[in-house]
């Protein structure tokens, strides 16, 4: 793996005070290595009560921001405010903003450099659809979504790309530790030859798609998969532990 293990947890629009508050208990109480960055992303309105009450050994991210300055704009949550309760990350491109609200890579791209540029650090999402991978589209599909970010950014220093192939999103399907790794270095090639060789050597690039507390030690053992974006496992505690914990 490339630079620091790095497990985030997105807790996608789950959960409810009462819940929001155990998960919380629970991520104070477990044991996590130390050499890994633990981050989780609690929906908009909880941010600032995880913020209160998580233990700083965890960072927090948001699941979305807007796409610049904050304004009139209903409904939207800019990079500034975030920024101002204390947030450290957003994740943006996540496959379900794409696919279901219909943002378009331009637009992510924008909001990655807006975000950058107010201090947060950014999960980058990409994958391509089942389709698009039956259809031996795989890497073309991942690049034109990774151009659209480097077009955008200034510097990839604050930047973790997650790829998160569709068909294995909340499916129960997790893509074989073999299939992950292949993506992930043809990310890496693709980033030495588009980017420069220092963002393909310290560019993080993690895995998600139904990773859980049975199946990361495997996935995590691949050269280039160097972390995961955790969805429905990262909703409990333990198991949670056990997927940062999976670091090699
Ligand atoms: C992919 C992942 C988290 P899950 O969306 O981003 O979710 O682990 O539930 O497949």
């Amino acid at each position: 793996g490339t630079g620091k293990f790095f497990v985030g947890g997105n807790w996608k629009a789950n959960g409810n005070k009462e819940s929001v508050k155990k998960l919380v208990q629970e991520l104070n109480d477990a044991k996590l290595e130390e050499d890994v960055d633990v981050v989780v992303s609690p929906p908009y309105i909880y941010l600032d009560s995880v913020l209160n009450t998580l233990t700083k050994r965890i960072e927090v991210s948001a699941q979305n921001s807007w796409v610049g300055k904050g304004g009139a704009f209903t409904g939207e949550i800019s990079a500034e405010q975030l920024k101002d309760l204390g947030v450290q990350w957003v994740i943006l491109g996540h496959s379900e903003r794409r696919h279901i609200i219909g943002e378009a890579n331009e637009f992510i791209g924008k909001k990655a450099a807006y975000a950058l540029e107010n201090g947060l650090k950014v999960i980058a999402c990409i994958g391509e659809l089942l389709e698009e991978r039956e259809a031996g589209k795989t890497t073309e599909v991942c690049f034109t979504q990774l151009k659209a970010f480097a077009d955008a950014v200034p510097s990839w220093k604050d930047v973790v790309i997650a790829y998160e192939p569709v068909w294995a999103i909340g499916t129960g399907k997790v893509a074989t530790p073999q299939q992950a790794q292949d993506v992930h270095s043809e990310i890496r090639k693709w980033l030495a030859e588009n980017v420069s060789a220092e963002a393909s050597s310290q560019t993080r690039i993690i895995y998600g798609g139904s990773v859980n507390a049975a199946n990361s030690a495997e996935l995590a053992k691949q050269e280039d998969i160097d972390g995961f974006l955790v969805g429905g496992a990262s909703l409990k505690g333990p198991d949670f532990a056990t997927i940062v914990n999976s670091v090699t």
